[in-house]
């Protein structure tokens, strides 16, 4: 069964990120994952564009960033002119008066464009933009935090992503809060890839290498 693994780079030690970026990249990690605050949107600030930017600049692997700041439209711009071809970048439609409008600038840039869908967010609420996207990051969390609890009742929406996710032409992500057993349930029902972060690669006395090589061999 292939699906994707992305390391939640906000849980990464910045004393030695770049034997970070290079262990995960030995041990098989598929992209970075970006997640970038503004203390307004979500009440943390977690990385930025430097950080960013340093990431990209010296990995070759796809960046999966998750602007979680409030109106992306005012200086996505930076974020774009930073990234490469083929990079994804997921916007909070709630954070963004015309959401539809900063998707087509990710679009015409030439970036993945992808929506992220907090726990209290429904399907409904996000519908049309499926039609635009090519990604949907289901938050199973808050946003803001690494190291929270799983929400439960994500799971319904879930499943009702997944029911529709052919028809309007989008691969669904998991991000919070996802273990081994997480995996098992989700990938064989069709979710693409799975964000990792405390819960199961960073903060452990286990090289990536070997967590990632679990994970990889897990039986479904
Ligand atoms: C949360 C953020 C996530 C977390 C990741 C942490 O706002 O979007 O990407 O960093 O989920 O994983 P864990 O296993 O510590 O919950
Ligand atoms: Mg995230």
């Amino acid at each position: 069964m292939t699906f994707e693994l992305m390391a939640s780079m906000m849980c990464a030690d910045y004393g030695s990120l770049e034997k970070e970026v290079h262990d995960l990249e030995t041990g098989g990690i598929d992209s970075f994952h970006i997640d970038i605050m503004d203390g307004r949107y979500v009440p943390n600030f977690a990385m930025s564009l430097n950080d960013m930017r340093y990431i990209a600049g010296i990995s070759k692997k796809p960046l999966d960033v998750h602007l979680m700041i409030e109106h992306p439209s005012n200086n996505i711009g930076l974020f774009l002119s930073n990234l490469r071809k083929g990079d994804t970048v997921y916007i909070h439609p709630e954070a963004e008066y015309h959401p539809s409008t900063t998707l087509q600038r990710i679009i015409d840039a030439g970036m993945i464009p992808g929506i992220a869908v907090n726990p209290g967010t429904s399907v409904e609420t996000v519908f049309e933009m499926l039609r635009i996207v090519k990604k949907v990051l289901v938050m199973s969390v808050n946003p803001g935090n690494a190291g929270q609890m799983y929400l439960p009742y994500v799971g319904k929406k879930i499943t009702k992503l997944l029911s529709i996710k052919e028809d309007m032409d989008f691969e669904l992500y998991w991000d919070g809060a996802c273990s081994a057993g997480r995996i098992k349930e989700y990938a064989p029902r069709g979710v693409k890839g799975f964000v990792l972060g405390t819960t199961l690669l960073f903060g452990k006395d286990r090289p990536y290498k070997e967590t990632l090589r679990n994970i990889r061999e897990l039986k479904f």
